[in-house]
């Protein structure tokens, strides 16, 4: 019997990664995307398949978060053994902004999928998986973070997402829904959105380099977080729903870094190295450094509250899931600059304005 999962957050980074590892997996894939003004499935270009094949494996349905009639109805057409939820407002900053948003798609997002379940009666045929994140963890000041650790949100997004976190842990004691939660730290990729920090340094470094640029804005050069690549997390998330009984996971690589070497790791490989020499703020708020400034550091990437260190423990994940990361953080970076050096030519081929967006 084939088997159906239902994607939520289909066009995003994740979303993508796992639509093609389930088809390879010879899953029957639906995803939910929103209606846009533009094109937005630009990262599922290549698995696409046109709703006038016969049997397609892959199906689109419009649908948002904030909408629980509409996610009755594609539950009700897909019944699906897997649910992903991977929708979200996932970016931490644009969350202090749009507070209110972020907690009804996010958080009471995710408990219209799981009341959705109940409703329909698929409590004992739909597994669901929660994408929980280490911004939980906030500024717990406790390292390194493992599923036992407590939680301290810093921002309206996590927040949100600690309410996510615990409907899926109650839906799971309430009413036996296989609910698991991943608690990813950081992962990113070649198709990672273009104002999260890695992928802004990484087409800035090759836009600089290939003289599309002139400068890199960034905030704070000083927090350190766990980066892996997005490609292997999918499959985690893929390995919880196997399991026979449902759990909470961090996925992980044990491994932290900075800002600021992410950043001089990106120029390097671009062939640009830089110097974070002089580095400092003068009372504007500007970069005191002299000579050619390829960085400088804007005040308003800066957050109300940061959080400053996070660095994962994914031993759980190992040992049960037989999970564990491939690519390091370093070969990360080479992956993203090497792939911005062939994607920014051909942006400016389509006039594309570069750079320092939010
Ligand atoms: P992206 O921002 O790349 O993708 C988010 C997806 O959610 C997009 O498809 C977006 O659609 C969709 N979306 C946003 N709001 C709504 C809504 N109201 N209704 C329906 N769809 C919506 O995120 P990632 O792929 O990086 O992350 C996937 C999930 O994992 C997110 O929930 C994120 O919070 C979480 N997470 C991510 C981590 C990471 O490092 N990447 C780490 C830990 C957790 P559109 O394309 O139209 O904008
Ligand atoms: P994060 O990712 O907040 O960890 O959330 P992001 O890449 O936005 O920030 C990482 C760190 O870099 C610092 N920073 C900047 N960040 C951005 N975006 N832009 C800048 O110019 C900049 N300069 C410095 C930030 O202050 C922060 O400390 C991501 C998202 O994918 C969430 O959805 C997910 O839950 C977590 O990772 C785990």
């Amino acid at each position: 019997m084939t088997r159906t999962a239902l994607i939520t957050g289909i066009t995003g980074q994740d979303g993508a990664y796992l639509a093609r590892f389930l088809l390879e997996k010879g899953y029957e894939v639906h995803g939910m995307k929103r209606r846009s003004s533009s094109f937005n499935t630009g990262r599922i270009e290549g698995i696409y398949q046109d709703p006038h094949e016969h049997n397609p494996r892959l199906t689109l349905h419009y649908g948002d978060l904030t909408d629980a009639t509409n996610i009755i109805r594609i539950l009700q057409e897909t019944r699906p053994d897997e649910l992903y939820n991977l929708a979200a407002q996932s970016h931490v900053q644009v969350s202090f902004e749009t507070p209110e948003y972020t907690a009804n798609s996010d958080a009471t997002g995710t408990l219209r999928l799981l009341e959705a379940i109940r409703i329909l009666d698929l409590v004992d045929t739909t597994r669901f998986f929660q994408a929980s994140t280490s911004e939980l963890y906030g500024n717990v000041g406790i390292t390194p973070q493992n599923e036992s650790t407590p939680f301290r949100p810093r921002s309206p997004y996590a927040v949100a997402k600690l309410y996510a976190y615990w409907i899926t842990v109650n839906y799971r004691e309430a009413y036996g829904i296989h609910a698991s939660n991943g608690i990813a730290f950081n992962h990113e990729s070649p198709l990672r959105g273009e104002t999260f920090v890695t992928r802004k340094i990484t087409r800035a470094a090759a836009a600089i380099k290939l003289g599309f640029q002139d400068r890199l804005y960034l905030g704070n050069l000083d927090a350190k977080r766990d980066w892996g690549h997005a490609r292997e997390y999918v499959e985690g998330m893929w390995r919880m729903l196997q399991q026979d009984e449902p759990d909470d996971y961090v996925l992980a690589t044990g491994v932290t870094t900075t800002v600021r070497d992410f950043t001089l790791w990106a120029f390097e490989d671009a062939g640009r190295p830089i110097e974070f020499e002089g580095e400092g703020l003068d009372e504007k708020g500007r970069c005191i450094k002299t000579g050619e400034i390829l960085v400088e550091i804007d005040p308003r990437y800066f957050r109300p509250t940061e959080v400053d260190l996070l660095i994962g423990d994914p031993s759980k994940a190992r040992e049960k899931l037989g999970w564990e990361h491939q690519t390091s953080v370093r070969e990360l970076v080479r992956d993203m600059v090497r792939a911005d050096l062939i994607v920014i030519p051909r942006e400016a081929e389509q006039h594309t304005d570069f750079g320092n967006r939010p």
